[in-house]
């Protein structure tokens, strides 16, 4: 074969073609495989003029088509189906050749991957992408890990392909091994915890405001044009203004109350929980999914007439503004919660991420693309090492403008029996966190009562235990 292939795309379902695409369309000629040959020729027949594609009926064929370093993207069913694609190209691999998946794998199966491949000879990049069929095609927001040297090479072609914000693109290396995927993964956390932020600001206006979907879906759109401006905001407002052709109704109000995921929201709260870092935002919203899921428990309630408070009081406050201002803090703790928990894991993980350049490669092409996070990346760009956003200054100012109406609103949640978990949960890490003294206190006697865990002390150094059954007895030095 004379000509030869810069990259080459394996998995041609929906992510794997559009990526083929764009490939294509920025110029370069793209190698094209698929377990099943079908899917390799219809896209050459419906979107053959929009480059060069080699397509290949085998795996040798594929990778005889590429040019090396060999840059074979693996777009498939991410678990067992990646490990079967990996098994069947590595063989044919050469020292220096590269496997890309870009699926969404989970960051720990990324690690093991990558050190298979690395004794090997082989580069294995977990890369993050994310923006659906859409980004894919467009330009998606893309974070590869995997190691440094691959980047030179991959790079350039990542970066042609990504979203562009002022003409840079959202792709940076974003540290070794599973980095990349660990990212990817927590971005998909926040866009839970950002979604269902929305959801209860939706709600609460609809329930205490008694506005119509309709007329949220205004609020929203003027949301939209200030310091809320995201995509998920905007889109919020596209879904409410829908009507269902078939009944006339608003389209929220024939949809089933019943969340679903694919579980990167979970596995970005398991991580959280063995790394010791409180992401409640997300938390609470993956949490949320499984209670609106919850048939069964739902149906239960039902029955049994659960009662909400006797009376509900009404919001003392502008109630639009006021859900505005709760909307934007717990948007600013679920997001430095999610940055936390980058941090802790390249810690971790001796991953050494740039925060800032993360926030900045989520500014275009992915699902929680916002204004704001040119404010994230800032902040970083001023103390790469922050201990938290909300000590930055844009971030404080904003949430000490908005504590008084966010407390609003939580109270008025409370007291008329909507749940507003998001918001409440950030509002108790913020106090928690701004808390000179918090009870933990008490929880160290508590252990060190029923335990022995002993406990250190405010004015001396040192590991201490009190005999607690010997009353009177003085503690001792652990
Ligand atoms: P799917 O996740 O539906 O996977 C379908 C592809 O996997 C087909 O090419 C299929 O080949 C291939 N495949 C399977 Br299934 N088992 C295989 C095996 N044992 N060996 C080889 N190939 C196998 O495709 P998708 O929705 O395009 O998503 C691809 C990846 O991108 C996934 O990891 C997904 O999580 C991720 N992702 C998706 C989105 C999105 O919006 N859809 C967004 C971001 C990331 P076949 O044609 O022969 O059956």
């Amino acid at each position: 074969m004379s000509q030869k292939a810069q990259i080459g795309v394996t998995g041609l379902a929906v992510m794997g073609r559009n990526l083929a695409r764009n490939f294509a369309r920025h110029g370069h000629t793209v190698a094209l495989h698929n377990r099943s040959y079908g899917r390799t020729k219809e896209l050459v027949e419906e979107f053959g003029h929009e480059g060069t594609f080699l397509p290949a009926e085998t795996a040798e064929q594929f990778v005889a088509s590429l040019e090396r370093p060999r840059r074979v993207v693996i777009m498939v069913k991410a678990g067992p189906a990646t490990d079967a694609v990996i098994d069947e190209f590595a063989p044919l691999l050469e020292e220096g050749d590269m496997l890309i998946d870009a699926g969404n794998a989970h960051y720990a199966d990324t690690r093991r991957r990558e050190a298979a491949l690395k004794a090997k000879g082989l580069h294995f990049v977990g890369a993050g992408v994310s923006g659906g069929e859409e980004g894919a095609l467009h330009g998606p927001s893309i974070m590869p890990g995997g190691p440094k040297e691959s980047y030179e090479a991959l790079g350039p072609l990542l970066e042609d392909i990504a979203a562009k914000v002022d003409g840079e693109p959202c792709c940076v290396h974003v540290g070794p091994d599973g980095a990349g995927h660990f990212v990817k993964m927590v971005h998909n956390g926040i866009e839970y915890a950002d979604m269902q932020l929305i959801a209860e600001a939706y709600d609460l206006l609809r329930r205490v405001g008694g506005h119509s979907p309709a007329e949220i879906a205004e609020i929203f759109k003027g949301w939209n044009e200030g310091r809320l401006g995201s995509y998920l905001i905007e889109i919020t407002a596209e879904v409410l203004k829908q009507v269902d052709a078939a009944t006339g109704k608003a389209f929220v109000d024939v949809v089933a109350d019943a969340a679903e995921q694919k579980g990167t929201g979970r596995w970005t709260v398991q991580a959280a929980l063995d790394l010791g870092v409180p992401v409640s935002g997300i938390a609470e919203s993956v949490f949320a999914r499984a209670l609106s899921g919850g048939k069964d428990e739902r149906a239960a309630a039902a029955e049994a007439g659960l009662p909400g408070p006797s009376a509900g009081a009404e919001h003392s406050g502008d109630l639009v503004a006021d859900v505005e201002q709760a909307l934007f803090a717990s948007k600013i703790v679920a997001y430095a919660q999610g940055f936390q928990q980058i941090q802790a894991a390249s810690k971790e993980y001796g991953w050494d991420i740039d925060p800032g350049a993360m926030a900045k490669i989520w500014r275009a092409g992915c699902i929680i693309r916002a204004k704001f996070l040119d404010f994230i990346k800032q902040a970083y760009d001023k103390k790469p090492d922050l201990a938290t956003l909300l000590v930055d200054q844009y971030f404080l100012d904003a949430v000490s403008g908005a504590q008084d109406a966010w407390r609003r609103v939580v109270v008025t949640a409370a007291q008329q029996g909507i749940p507003a978990p998001g918001f409440a949960s950030a509002l108790a890490y913020y106090d928690g966190l701004r808390a000179e003294r918090l009870p933990a206190a008490l929880i160290q006697g508590q252990r060190d009562f029923f335990g022995a865990h002993t406990y250190q002390r405010v004015d001396k150094p040192g590991s201490f235990h009190t005999l607690w059954a010997a009353e009177g007895r003085p503690e001792v030095d652990a």
